[in-house]
């Protein structure tokens, strides 16, 4: 089934945020934000801004009715900074004017006077002086203390990755419509609305029933509006509480890229134990994230980190620890993967660091260190239908490891100025919310006496298409045309206490509520068969639209069967409520079943290096993926290639640059690179490993939203592999991502102990 956007989008009608017909009256609002890191404010004065025509009022933290607070895990983050600015970006005042542009003339006359403090913005130095935004995990299994005498070849290092930006196409941005009696709709591009409207009632002194949200879709969150679509939605609620009026709040593109935060930056020490004959004996890693000013989600991104800390590796003895430091860089936050890619570069890392010191290929110990049925994961978790070999092997069959090396090593062979490099990324990512509690949902569909229906649901559309499955699941349990279901908006007040549309478990979890909800109905509408068809119960069932008794047509259609019902005043609406079983996690002991089931993946990557300008292709990247059993398989296939371009991007070529004063230079799309059609893997191979075993997967269909980031991981490697190939010595630090600069260093670096002699003293 095609996406049921498929068609608006196309023709450019599908409605976002600051597409919505504009309401008489309404103001827009412009937050005015910091130009200094960290810094007192001495003095703020409005006088001139507030002066200008047209402009309605200016609001400071001191307008605010309720609570200055917006941290979601731990409340250390202001809306509007008080006394004190902890990054580039942070709101200090919101400009709410006639026209978006009058609020921006005005927002330039506001004058501020900072006293500067100490900018920080490396996250070792954050530790180094104590700056953690909470005391550090540990998790541990076995003793990776008495493990280290027994190995063979012990490998140690550190892995660095860069931050992300979302660059999701529609920018931040909400839109705050008075009601009557004081009561605010919000329709906010969040992938979170319960966030919102918590939040918003928080910061405005209001009972969350007087905040409702409404989302249609968002133009893309990737994590990015998980949390922070939150600040967006209070600014224009703020200016709507006290003017009643329509406000709108949408970031322009350098707004959205300065003031908001990314994937977490990370710095990482490891040190790998091996055995004789290439076992992993010991892996002991600690992980500095930068979180940059405030909580945000990074405490729940550190721990995915721990989770993901050893890939799709069988690792008895392990310890790592997570420290979540603070800097001055704008709040970092969830980003596709969640702290896991983060995780699972520095475990490649140490394999590939480990190979290139033996001599041999990473694959050799990277396959003989698969998980496998009953291994246990270093947080207690038992492997069950684990596919970690079955998608190693079916990629050999299919696309030949040996023979892609061999191709890849003769044209080494032959050719000078260029190189190909290989590398194998293969994946493995939990499902559920690693906080026990999110992993719930609900749904409320409704059977129209027409025989309609329509599904309302906590999943927000934000492009992966899980508006499209929720339609399917109905569809499906009813034996009805996907013609007449709709899908509604994600709204607070039909369905409420939501977790956020994230951790690729929204069609699971939504899914299966909107199964139960419609399978209540279909047993009232059986009963009401059998009583219409003078049958029994059991021997009645859907299929087409139409009612049979005992496999037998009958006449009684799917529109009549509805009318029955209602004429007998029998209900045609549920309301279901789903909550993930088996799942659970001690965080006293770090120990657990935090996830519903495991995806895997095996993914082969070949590139090409220019061995005089650093430039470099991605030939191919074959992969071969656990679906279980996709219910979409072109949907799914297009978060695949989309998570795997992405990855790319952040491995590759998507580079922030923040200056020690703590100010983001790559601040637009003129100095922060992006994936384009030109620089997209020249082949992209996905072969579905379709798998039969039961899991706790809608229709078992298993998750695909976040994993396939995580191949992208590959790129790094071949590239590095590449630059081996012409350059055997060079002492390549293991630092994403790998830019051309950095392909160019690599290619021309000589070892460190020549330099040395070489230098100059
Ligand atoms: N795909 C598109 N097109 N746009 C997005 O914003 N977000 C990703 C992924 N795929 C995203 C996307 C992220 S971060 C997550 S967690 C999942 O979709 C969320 O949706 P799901 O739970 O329905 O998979
Ligand atoms: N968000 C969250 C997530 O709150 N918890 C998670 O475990 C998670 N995982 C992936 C993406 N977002
Ligand atoms: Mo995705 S990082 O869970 O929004």
């Amino acid at each position: 089934m095609k996406n049921i956007d498929s068609r608006t989008h196309t023709r450019g009608e599908s409605v976002y945020v600051d597409d919505m017909p504009v309401i008489a009256g309404t103001l827009y609002a412009v937050a005015f934000d910091s130009v200094v890191a960290h810094a007192k404010i001495k003095s703020l004065d409005l006088t001139e801004a507030e002066a200008v025509t047209g402009v309605e009022r200016i609001f400071t933290y001191k307008d605010i009715t309720g609570e200055n607070q917006i941290g979601g895990i731990i409340p250390d983050e202001q809306l509007l900074a008080e006394s004190v600015v902890d990054f580039w970006g942070m709101p200090i005042a919101l400009v709410v004017a006639e026209s978006e542009e009058i609020a921006r003339v005005a927002a330039k006359k506001i004058k501020v006077e900072f006293e500067k403090l100490p900018v920080i913005v490396d996250p070792r130095e954050a530790a180094k002086q104590n700056k953690l935004i909470m005391p550090p995990r540990t998790f541990q299994n076995g003793d990776t203390s008495a493990q280290w005498a027994k190995c063979e070849h012990i490998i140690e290092g550190i892995a660095e990755s860069g931050g992300q930006e979302h660059l999701y196409i529609e920018t931040q941005g909400a839109y705050a419509v008075p009601l009557e009696n004081g009561n605010i709709k919000i329709y906010s591009s969040t992938q979170g609305p319960t966030a919102v409207q918590r939040t918003t009632a928080r910061v405005l002194g209001l009972p969350m029933h007087k905040i409702e949200v409404d989302v249609t879709r968002l133009g893309g969150g990737f994590g990015g509006k998980e949390d922070q679509a939150t600040t967006w939605a209070i600014m224009a609620a703020l200016a709507t509480h006290h003017l009643k009026r329509p406000v709108k709040c949408i970031l322009d593109r350098m707004a959205d890229m300065r003031m908001t935060g990314k994937r977490h930056p990370y710095s990482s020490d490891f040190k790998l134990g091996l055995s004789k004959d290439l076992k992993i004996l010991a892996f002991e890693a600690t992980f500095y994230q930068n979180a940059g000013a405030a909580a945000d989600l990074s405490p729940a991104v550190l721990e995915r980190t721990l989770f993901h800390a050893n890939n799709t590796y069988n690792i008895p003895d392990a310890k790592v620890t997570a420290y979540s430091c603070k800097t001055n860089l704008p709040p970092n936050t969830a980003f596709r993967g969640f702290g896991g890619p983060q995780g699972m570069f520095v475990i490649e890392a140490a394999i590939v660091k480990a190979a290139e010191e033996l001599g041999i290929e990473p694959t050799v110990i990277q396959e003989k260190n698969l998980l496998k049925d009953g291994d246990m994961f270093h947080y207690g978790q038992i492997t069950a239908g684990c596919m970690a070999k079955n998608c190693w092997t079916r990629a050999d069959e299919l696309y030949n490891i040996k023979k892609t090396r061999e191709e890849v090593d003769a044209f080494n062979a032959k050719n000078k100025l260029y190189k190909k490099g290989f590398a194998i990324m293969p994946i493995c990512f939990g499902i559920s919310f690693t906080k026990t509690l999110m992993n719930q949902a609900r749904a409320l569909v409704h059977v129209y006496t027409d025989g309609s229906v329509g599904v309302s649901t906590g999943a927000v559309e934000m492009g992966q298409g899980v508006n499209t499955k929720m339609l399917q699941v109905a569809a499906t349990i009813f034996s009805i045309s996907v013609n007449r279901v709709k899908v509604e908006t994600t709204n607070t007040t039909r369905v409420s206490n939501t977790s956020p549309t994230a951790a690729s478990a929204t069609a699971d979890l939504n899914g299966k509520a909107t199964q139960l909800a419609c399978e209540a109905i279909l047993g009232r509408l059986k009963k009401r068969a059998a009583i219409e068809l003078k049958a029994n119960e059991n021997d009645i069932t859907i299929k087409d639209e139409v009612v049979y008794v005992k496999g037998n047509k009958t006449e009684l259609t799917w529109p009549k069967l509805v009318t029955a019902c209602f004429i007998n005043r029998e209900s045609l609406a549920e309301h279901a409520h789903y909550a993930t079983p088996e799942i659970h996690f001690d965080t006293t002991k770090e120990r657990g079943h935090p996830f519903a089931y495991h995806v895997y993946g095996t993914s082969l990557y070949t590139v090409t290096i220019d061995c005089i300008r650093g430039t470099y292709d991605i030939d191919s990247v074959r992969v071969v993926h656990d679906y279980g059993k996709s219910m979409n398989a072109a949907i799914d296939r297009g978060q695949i290639e989309g998570g795997i371009v992405q990855g790319i991007g952040w491995m590759t070529m998507e580079e922030l640059i923040y200056n020690s004063e703590g100010r983001l230079m790559s601040n637009a799309l003129s100095t922060y690179k992006v994936p384009d059609i030109y620089s997209v893997p020249k082949e992209i191979l996905i072969h579905p490993l379709e798998t039969e075993v039961d899991s706790l997967a809608i229709f078992n269909s298993k998750a695909v939203g976040e994993p396939p980031i995580m191949y992208g991981i590959g790129a790094y490697f071949a590239l590095r592999n590449a630059v081996k190939a012409f350059n055997p010595s060079a002492n390549i630090p293991l630092n994403a991502p790998m830019t051309p600069e950095k392909v160019l260093m690599g290619l021309y670096e000589k070892s460190v102990a020549f330099k040395s002699e070489a230098l100059p003293v």
